[in-house]
């Protein structure tokens, strides 16, 4: 029945596009594109396979956008593509529009079972004269697909070929496929606030290099960033601190669904972080009865970590938690929920191990699976959870000895928030400094020798806010190194390589000027200068 249905769907298909090219060649016989090559498109994430065939496919005011009806969902992936389209060209191309007078060209969105597609990410992209088609298994597959495309329409259309404006999409085939499921970006919006419409940017932009997880670290020492409705002073309190002193924030419950909705559309997952036990003082600031430090509690808008600790041997903090767990997972579609557990360096050992215990059944409970920095192996937790390394290598290799997944985040190599060089205005050093190749030049799947590639689950590059208080400052950290730990996420370490990368980094200027972002214009990069030449391939 199923296969019936497709082959229905298959010849439907055919036809449209047999009656739309028997048009393109009564109208325009004569239109003669210049050679183009798909393979030297300046995408990134590199894609798996690219076979050029030289042509393009002319986007013009004629062309439409199909999509599958298996599901709402691809025509949403069809809509958001027509919307980048005019925002690039200011053409507006309809969605699944019944009339097909003027049609000469069409893009499909189409649904396919082939198993050539091995996950749901995976894509394929068939660029030819009159279609362009992209086919995935899942929505989420064709929305990467389309951040390809995105990636390939010139920023200036042609006017020479017919009489009106018309946008050269080189013609070919590209097969595609994440190396890593978890590819993410984490965001401290405690030590700094940030606001909705500042995270929708990032988001925007995190999306475009394929990011599929985006962490909030809502709370620390500094700013309790996230309403919960059963312990208000949280946020009455603690949500008007940050670091340096300045007037901190909060999102609402509506504010932060608001976020997972717009991270929804873009096929990202957001992951809610409260740390614990460690890095409270905010929390305990607002509730006294949550302090295990044993001392004054005042507000904190420093930058020291590791002095808090809530008490791991009261009730109240577990009732507490629980609230705080059930209140976010009921606004988290996702499934992961983050404990933090990082540094909390005045809570006796035995009673982290007690607290990370106990806070692990707290979340499964509420349906989550627990991700915890990488201290949180030294307690007995289940391998359904998580570790994410970002310091010690045992605790990475203890995981994977129990069967848990890591998200590899080594801070020597993909912490956002080290400085480039001696010269970054923004950024600390503890760690390294991290210029844009050393970014670049590793591997997630070999950076600890003992960890077997099945033992990672992906690759996060964190953010922390002490150095920065607003977006421009955000972008100058995060970009351009967030643009290659995407790569470092989606393709192997067979298809990486940095002279490659180097030219395609230079190359994302119109697009990331064309965003406002606040790039470092790192000097290792021979950055294009305008829209109207292409830095070439050596
Ligand atoms: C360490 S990394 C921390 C954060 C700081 C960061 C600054 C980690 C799990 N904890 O609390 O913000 O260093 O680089």
């Amino acid at each position: 029945m199923k296969k019936k249905i497709l082959a229905i769907k298959i010849a439907l298909f055919a036809l449209a596009i047999i009656s739309l090219s028997c048009a393109e060649k009564k109208k325009k016989i004569n239109l003669v594109f210049p050679e183009t090559n798909l393979a030297s498109e300046n995408i990134i994430p590199k894609p798996s396979k690219i076979i050029a065939t030289n042509s393009a496919f002319g986007l013009d005011k004629n062309t439409v956008i199909y999509t599958s009806q298996a599901s709402n969902e691809f025509e949403a992936v069809g809509q958001f593509l027509s919307d980048k389209i005019e925002e690039l060209t200011a053409l507006k191309i309809p969605v699944n529009s019944t009339e097909l007078e003027t049609v000469d060209r069409v893009i499909y969105i189409n649904q396919s079972d082939s198993l050539d597609l091995q996950v749901k990410e995976s894509y394929q992209l068939y660029i030819s004269k009159d279609s362009i088609i992209i086919n995935s298994m899942t929505a989420e597959g064709a929305f990467r697909g389309v951040q390809t495309l995105r990636q390939i329409i010139p920023e200036k259309s042609n006017d020479t070929i017919t009489d009106h404006a018309m946008w050269l999409v080189p013609s070919g085939k590209i097969i595609d496929s994440p190396n890593f499921e978890y590819r993410g970006a984490m965001l401290d919006v405690a030590r700094h606030f940030f606001s909705v419409s500042e995270i929708k940017k990032y988001i925007d932009l995190l999306a475009y290099y394929k990011i599929n997880q985006l962490h909030l670290h809502l709370t620390d020492d500094q700013g309790w960033r996230i309403e919960i409705k059963s312990w208000p002073k949280l946020t009455s309190v603690s949500g008007n601190t940050e670091v340096g002193g300045g007037k901190g924030g909060f999102y609402t419950q509506e504010e932060y669904s608001e976020i997972v909705a717009y991270a929804t559309e873009h096929h990202m997952t957001i992951i809610p972080e409260v740390d614990m036990p460690g890095h409270t003082n905010a929390a305990s600031v607002a509730y006294p009865i949550l302090n295990g430090n044993g001392k004054t509690l005042k507000p904190y808008t420093g930058t020291h970590v590791g002095f808090s600790t809530f008490d791991a041997h009261k009730d109240t903090v577990y009732a507490f938690i629980d609230d705080v767990v059930r209140e976010i997972a009921a606004l988290t579609p996702g499934p992961y929920f983050h404990i933090g557990g990082d540094e909390s360096h005045v809570t006796k050992k035995k009673d982290y191990i007690l607290f990370v215990n106990r806070v692990e059944k707290i979340v499964q409970k509420h349906g989550k699976q627990m991700i915890g920095w990488d201290e949180i192996m030294q307690a007995d937790v289940d391998s359904s959870s998580i570790a994410q390394h970002w310091n010690t290598k045992k605790n990475a290799t203890d995981a994977a000895a129990r069967g848990s997944k890591i998200i590899m985040s080594p801070a020597t190599r993909a912490y956002l928030d080290m400085k480039y060089d001696d010269a970054s205005i923004h950024g600390l050093d503890w760690a390294a400094l991290i210029p844009v190749d050393t970014a670049y030049n590793w591997s997630p799947t070999t950076y600890i020798k003992e960890l077997k590639k099945e033992d990672i689950l992906g690759i996060e590059a964190p953010l922390w806010s002490e150095t920065i208080a607003n977006m421009a400052e955000l972008e100058y950290l995060a970009f351009p190194r967030m643009i290659g730990y995407a790569e470092l996420g989606w393709s192997t370490d067979e298809n990486r390589n940095w002279e490659d990368f180097k030219i395609r980094l230079a190359n994302q200027t119109p697009y990331l000027n064309r965003m406002n972002v606040n790039y470092y214009p790192s000097t290792l990069i021979d950055w294009k200068k305008d829209t109207s030449d292409t830095i070439p391939k050596n």
